[in-house]
């Protein structure tokens, strides 16, 4: 694909909400308009209406967008998913409806067709544009023309109103009305969904994360329910490990908070779901605010008549009917067979498990075990819950979609509820053995003899790594409709959100490689908290479910020692912040090698927990196996530099998941056992804990770290494309009710309800400290990518007032300079 085609379809994703006659799309040089044939404009007034628009745009290129060959004929689609819905990917009508439209699209035969139906039906009165959104971004991942030379735009710049709160958008709206060079900041620091006399709120950080909640829709883009996955893409069982992954990590960050582990949701006796959840997300497609829901809010049969959205089916769903779907998966586990619907009976695996729970193309006799699956069902009631009966016309609350689900506290029980079902599956096979059984543990010849990690950090301490938050900037104008004027075109408008991040580090594990001849070895490292919330060591039959993975990768191991260096920045789970922020026109810049799900992957910035101020003690697990016996027939290696790939997570599209073991191996089994102390020559026990489990494996090798967070760390902004010169804070939070105030003759000041300049009044979390000027009241600076200035500040301390910031200048070659963080350096 050709830059100029590239860069045409990247800019379809611009404001999607608003017809493309209506402005110009791109930036500065690049803007172009593009031109729908008339005939192909689907209805009378929109034809006049881009009669009237067109023209008075200087400078600006016109692409000539094709007539379609036929005409899309989208009556179905509108019926499925109206225009003015409130999309929700787990409507299965909404999931139909985008299923047909990927159709159309990837029924294009060339690139100019292509183009012209995304065109077509974008502005398409018929459309609803988020369901667009998700069909032409899966269609570009899967269209033979497009399949690997394309990255998608950072979903949270397309569709910011997913991302963040109504306020937050109304002050991005606000600014859309200014001249560029008046334009203030918008900041957000995620912490206020709700008070922190509520303890779930300690998580806020967590759920509203930008990078989670982009990964949770791109995996599931990638792993659609409705396409039927080529075999050995363990599309079900990625679904388990997928999912128990996210589980566990928020389970460490929970523990890292001083909360306990996720209970499980129950949908027996009676269910009520505890939290409660005010997400504050407006959705400006259909105009409708998502659904809340208070706490102790009981989970109760739907009763839905007349509720346009959802299909019948769900209009009079009951709890019963869920249970009775759940036990018949019970049962296909207790007897370890599948009742196929056709007098046969077929072996349970957790591919088929993963199919069965989730529903999907793929699934076995989805009558006998529910049309759309127990977890699907479970997030179509717990989006509801708050209004069963569709009394007051409420829409579905974020359980309701993939791009918000993982904001409420509730995802985390629902998911561990699911969860707790693959791991009851889990038990009833045969543990692992160090020899012999399935898939034995023990490597003969290879010995893991030590393992440290060192952060980057100059100075830092072996085995002890860093956590902090900081701040960073995303373009919101892509994202806000009808903004747009001949008066007023250009220019970005920013906004600054908070996040955890930590300092990048590097593993050095020591192997001895007994055998003559050179070996290669699948590395697989893992973490877990090693206590309880009661200040126990985990058993090993608890803690192995809360392992999860940090990197997997391959290494050549020659005769003799050996030393295995790795830093944590090229993880095979996570992909860098540049992948999941990149914008719009950075994408351009980039070969047309594979890209294309370059963007699916736990972000870089939340690989690992929070940790504690004084040091949490976790159990890091470095694991060697045969990588000749994991090698996967049709799994090539990954080849393009520009793209991180996160294997692990969502494997390599249109290829077999390039992992012969089971997803989640060791630790998605039960230990082995061994003789119990107490009664020697009596039943053996399991392993009970990871230092029994690792003595009988010579090529695991298991080390304590502690991880620290540092809360007084000042609070800096990424070096990345952000704004290249001061900017007014204007406040996107609505709980601090805050003004930006303009005294005469001494610029901004900033009059919120706690000066910005102060630290603010929050139980938890961090500050967000003055980072303006002396004199200048409230204004915020960020280096540009290319300013002389670099990220790692000699810092004010938090809450002082009026300091300036420093910037220590930014080295020539950032691999020249020992100690540096590598986030926000490309190339
Ligand atoms: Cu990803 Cu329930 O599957 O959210």
């Amino acid at each position: 694909m050709d830059t100029e085609r590239r860069r045409n379809f990247l800019y379809l994703f611009e404001r999607v909400g608003e017809p493309l006659y209506f402005s110009p799309r791109g930036r500065g040089a690049t803007q172009v308009m593009f031109s729908v044939p008339q005939d192909a404009i689907p209805c009378n007034e929109l034809r006049d209406a881009s009669r009237v628009n067109q023209g008075g745009f200087s400078g600006v290129q016109m692409v000539a967008v094709q007539a379609p060959t036929t005409m899309p004929n989208l009556n179905r689609v509108a019926q499925m998913c109206p225009r003015t819905a409130l999309y929700n990917y787990f409507n299965p009508l909404h999931r139909s409806a985008t299923k047909e439209l990927l159709d159309m699209f990837r029924n294009q035969g060339t690139l100019d067709q292509f183009l012209s139906m995304a065109c077509v039906c974008r502005d398409s009165p018929m459309v609803n544009c988020k369901l667009w959104i998700n069909a032409f971004s899966a269609a570009l991942l899967t269209h033979p023309q497009t399949v690997n030379s394309f990255q998608l735009p950072a979903l949270c710049e397309v569709m910011p109103d997913n991302f963040f709160s109504a306020f937050a958008l109304r002050q991005a709206f606000r600014q859309t009305g200014l001249p560029a060079a008046d334009r203030g900041i918008i900041t957000v620091d995620n912490f206020r969904t709700g008070r922190n006399t509520n303890p779930e709120n300690r998580l806020a950080y967590f759920r509203e994360d930008m990078g989670i909640n982009t990964h949770h829709w791109h995996w599931h883009l990638v792993y659609r329910l409705d396409d039927a996955q080529q075999p050995g893409r363990r599309k079900g069982e990625l679904f388990y490990y997928m999912h128990h992954a996210m589980i566990a990590r928020y389970d460490s960050e929970r523990l890292s908070n001083g909360l306990t582990r996720v209970r499980a949701m129950s949908i027996d006796d009676n269910p009520v779901v505890k939290e409660g959840y005010f997400g504050k997300l407006y959705d400006t497609n259909s105009g409708q605010n998502w659904g809340t829901r208070q706490n102790d809010t009981p989970l109760r049969n739907l009763n839905r008549t007349g509720d346009p959205n959802l299909p019948p089916s769900f209009h009079q769903l009951t709890l019963n009917q869920l249970r009775i779907w759940r036990d018949r998966v019970m049962e296909a586990i207790d007897t370890g067979l599948v009742n196929m619907g056709t007098g046969t009976r077929t072996p349970l695996n957790i591919d088929i498990l993963g199919d069965m729970l989730e529903a999907s193309a793929l699934s076995p006799n989805p009558q006998f075990y529910g049309p759309d699956g127990v977890h699907n069902v479970g997030h179509v009631f717990i989006s509801h819950s708050h209004d069963p009966e569709y009394k007051h016309l409420e829409n579905s609350g974020p359980m309701g979609d993939t791009t918000t689900a993982m904001r409420d506290p509730i995802f985390y029980r629902w998911h561990k509820y699911i969860d707790v079902i693959f791991d009851y599956y889990k038990q009833t096979l045969q543990p692992y053995q160090d020899r012999g059984g399935e898939f034995p543990l023990a490597w003969q010849g290879v010995d893991v003899t030590s393992v440290q990690v060192q952060s980057t950090t100059f100075g830092s301490q072996p085995n002890i790594l860093q956590t902090f938050f900081m701040d960073s900037n995303v373009d919101l104008s892509r994202g806000l409709d009808f903004t747009r004027t001949n008066m007023n075109q250009l220019g970005p408008i920013w906004l600054r959100f908070r996040h955890l991040n930590h300092d990048p580090f590097n593993y050095t594990i020591q192997v001895r490689n007994s055998s003559n001849a050179q070996v290669r070895a699948t590395v697989r490292i893992y973490l877990a908290p090693r206590n309880t919330e009661h200040g126990e060591q985990f058993e090993m039959t608890h803690q192995r479910k809360m392992f999860f993975e940090l990197d997997k990768f391959q290494e050549n191991l020659n005769p003799g020692d050996n030393t295995i260096r790795r830093i944590s920045t090229l993880s095979g789970v996570t992909v860098p912040w540049e992948q999941t922020f990149r914008d719009l026109e950075r994408n351009m810049e980039l070969p047309t090698a594979a890209q294309s799900i370059c963007g699916c992957g736990w972000p870089q910035h939340m690989l690992i927990p929070r940790g504690t101020p004084t040091g949490m003690i976790f159990d890091l697990v470095v694991f060697l196996t045969n990588a000749t016996e994991d090698a996967v027939p049709g799994a090539t290696p990954p080849q393009n530099p520009n793209c991180r790939e996160s294997l692990s997570f969502c494997g390599r599209l249109n290829q077999p998941y390039p992992d012969a073991k089971p997803m989640g191996y060791p630790f998605d089994r039960n230990p082995f056992t061994v003789p119990d102390p107490a009664n020697p020559t009596g039943p053996q026990v399991p392993a009970r804990n990871l230092e029994e489990y690792v003595n009988r494996i010579p090529n695991m090798t298991a080390i304590q770290i502690r991880i620290v967070h540092d809360a007084n760390r000042p609070v800096v902004v990424r070096p990345d494309n952000g704004p290249t010169k001061p900017m007014r804070e204007i406040s996107g939070d609505a709980s601090l009710n805050a003004s930006t105030m303009c005294a005469p003759g001494q610029g901004m000041v900033s009059n919120t309800a706690t000066p910005a300049t102060q630290p603010r009044p929050m139980e938890m979390g961090p500050q967000r400290p003055s980072s303006g000027r002396p004199g200048t009241g409230n204004i915020a600076t960020s280096p540009s990518r290319d300013s002389p200035t670099w990220a790692r500040p000699q810092h004010p301390s938090r809450g002082q007032p009026n300091v300036p910031t420093q910037w220590l200048p930014r080295p020539s070659s950032p691999r020249s300079r020992p100690g540096s963080p590598t986030w926000g350096w490309r190339g």
